[in-house]
């Protein structure tokens, strides 16, 4: 049988593994195996390449993902054949939806091996299917000049990072040995990526009354900047989701920015005001008010604007879609534009009095997730990364989570929502973050991943956790089946695990917070901020109270605004 050669191989690997780190990658996410070996090793010599070692390539990934996001930079996998690589699945399928660069490198045993029934071994050719922006198999590693390896690493983050960002795969063909030698291959000449292309942008339309929408978008200081400008200039208000991080900075003070349109887009008031022009920007916003609003108004003109190919048009709308990065988007066609002052001047007062009728509301409330978020909105210190569980937890940021001049970075998995891989997500934010992080989350999104969570200790990153425990999926409650006394709905929807979280916290060695009162979390937090460490604070809620505060915030905004 054909043998490897292994110098070969060692060779043409460092060369990709370099040209890796020419391009812009910094991290490698490794989890063991044996026919990985000559890429665990070959990434693990590589000088200007930090790694991490994750058990379980579920939990590897997401990290990865949650790294990519906190850094902007593209993040490499490396794993075994067979189903080691199949766990990388809803990491990737995440970061195809929300524009994520990784390389996802999976070794696989060469040609003659394949459909024999060799051991772990399976099917990896297009495994991912349609959710890569690339796949490729390169012949069996070592059989080709090291110069070829690195065209290959040049073109794959170029694939990952440029145009519409994503995933890309390559599946490559190891023989054995697979031991690399101990002997340094001779060093390679490297490539320059080219500079992106410049897409056409067109030109804003020139109406004084338009909104500028903002969905779940990872958006650094300067973003912000570019499109809070944008939003001076037309004197256009900027709706924004909570995973935008919009609302929060000191863009805040120039332009417009509204945290409470989950309230205000439910009022006659925000139908008498439907705008001419809305332009979304990057994933569909959280908010279901807004999509029920946009359904009833019909705006004539709906422009999305979105590097990763999103779109996002559930209801046929949209008029215009523009392929380019929103925040270059918005630099671009920042020019002198007609205002409205009254335009903006009645949006203002709009939010001003939600804001005021839910504060009202909140003050009387029983303990619930409302509260938690205005502990967490007024505690956190700025640049915090606050990353956010979906299910309530991102609802509760989206309906409870007022603006201000405090920076902080918010991250969700909004591409396809998935309850999956949370803690490892914020555990790579955390690894990619300089400031404190925290993850908000539910009580079963972190039981889902309790694999990253085991991880937390030994991949030595700083996380504060605070879970919001009602025993199960509070969300169902919001769901009409709830009220129907002929369907189990707490055995079948709401699932309650009956389990006590505080166990969690000896297995990784967190600091441990049982609350029940608000004063409780808000000491909780001073402990837990800034002191490097885990720290788990477990927060005892009723999933009705929540849903039932949600419901009257909204009613009690209406009635104020359409009074
Ligand atoms: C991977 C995955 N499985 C299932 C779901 C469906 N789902 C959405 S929310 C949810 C319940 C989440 O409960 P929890 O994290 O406790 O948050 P809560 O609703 O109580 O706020 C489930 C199972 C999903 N989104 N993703």
């Amino acid at each position: 049988m054909t043998a490897s050669n292994p110098l070969a191989v060692h060779a043409s690997l460092r060369a990709f593994f370099a040209q890796l780190v020419a391009s812009g990658v910094q991290h490698v996410a490794l989890s063991p195996g044996s026919r990985s070996t000559p890429l665990t090793v070959a990434a693990d010599q590589t000088p200007g390449l930090d790694v991490s070692i994750h058990l379980d390539e579920r939990a590897g990934s997401f990290f990865a993902l949650g790294l990519a996001r906190a850094t902007k930079q593209p993040v490499a996998l490396v794993c075994t054949s067979g189903t080691a690589a199949a766990n990388y699945l809803p990491a990737v399928i995440e970061a195809f939806h929300s524009g994520v660069p990784l390389l996802v490198l999976t070794a696989d045993r060469p040609p003659e091996l394949q459909s024999r029934g060799a051991p772990q071994t399976i099917d990896q050719v297009e495994l991912f299917g349609t959710h890569v922006r690339w796949f490729h198999q390169p012949a069996v590693a070592g059989t080709e000049h090291p110069s070829e390896a690195v065209a290959l690493a040049a073109a794959a983050v170029q694939l990952a990072t440029q145009e519409t960002p994503g995933p890309v795969h390559l599946n490559w063909p190891l023989r054995e040995p697979l031991e690399p030698p101990p002997e340094e291959p001779e060093p390679v000449a490297l490539l320059t990526t080219p500079p992106a292309q410049v897409h056409p942008c067109p030109p804003l339309p020139n109406c004084p009354h338009g909104l500028l929408v903002v969905g779940p978008l990872d958006l650094d200081t300067q973003e912000k900047e570019a499109i809070a400008a944008l939003a001076q200039a037309t004197g256009w208000p900027i709706i924004a989701d909570p995973a935008s991080s919009l609302r929060h900075g000191p863009h805040t003070n120039k332009a417009l920015v509204l945290s409470a349109s989950e309230h205000i887009f439910r009022s006659a008031w925000a139908d008498q005001h439907a705008p001419e022009v809305v332009v979304q920007l990057g994933a569909l916003p959280t908010s279901k008010a807004y999509r029920l609003w946009l359904d009833r108004t019909r705006p004539a003109q709906i422009i999305t604007v979105d590097h990763a190919g999103r779109h996002p048009d559930p209801l046929l709308l949209v008029t215009e879609r523009i392929d380019l990065a929103p925040a270059d988007w918005a630099a671009r066609v920042t020019v002198a534009h007609t205002k409205d002052l009254s335009w903006s001047q009645a949006w203002q007062e709009a939010e001003r009095t939600a804001v005021a009728a839910v504060a009202d509301l909140s003050a009387h409330a029983p303990f619930s997730n409302p509260a938690v978020v205005e502990v967490l909105g007024a505690q956190l210190s700025a640049q915090t990364a606050l990353v956010v569980g979906n299910s309530m937890p991102i609802r509760d940021l989206d309906a409870f989570l007022p603006t201000g001049p405090k920076p902080l970075q918010v991250y969700a998995n909004r591409g396809t929502n998935g309850i999956d891989g949370q803690v490892s997500t914020a555990l790579g934010v955390a690894a990619g973050h300089e400031e404190s992080t925290v993850f908000f989350t539910g009580d079963l999104t972190l039981l889902h991943d309790l694999s990253g969570w085991s991880a937390a200790r030994r991949l030595g990153v700083d996380l504060t956790v605070v879970v919001v425990d009602n025993n199960g999926g509070g969300i169902f409650s919001f769901l009409p089946i709830a009220g129907q006394n002929h369907v189990d709905h707490r055995r079948l929807f709401h699932t309650p695990h009956d389990l006590d979280l505080a166990h969690l916290a000896p297995l990784v060695g967190a600091n441990y917070h049982r609350i029940s009162h608000r004063q409780g979390l808000e000491e909780a937090l001073a402990m837990s901020l800034g002191h490097p460490g885990l720290h788990l604070i477990h927060v005892l809620v009723d999933a009705v109270d929540n849903i039932d505060l949600h419901r009257k915030a909204s009613a009690a905004a209406v009635e104020a605004l359409d009074r």
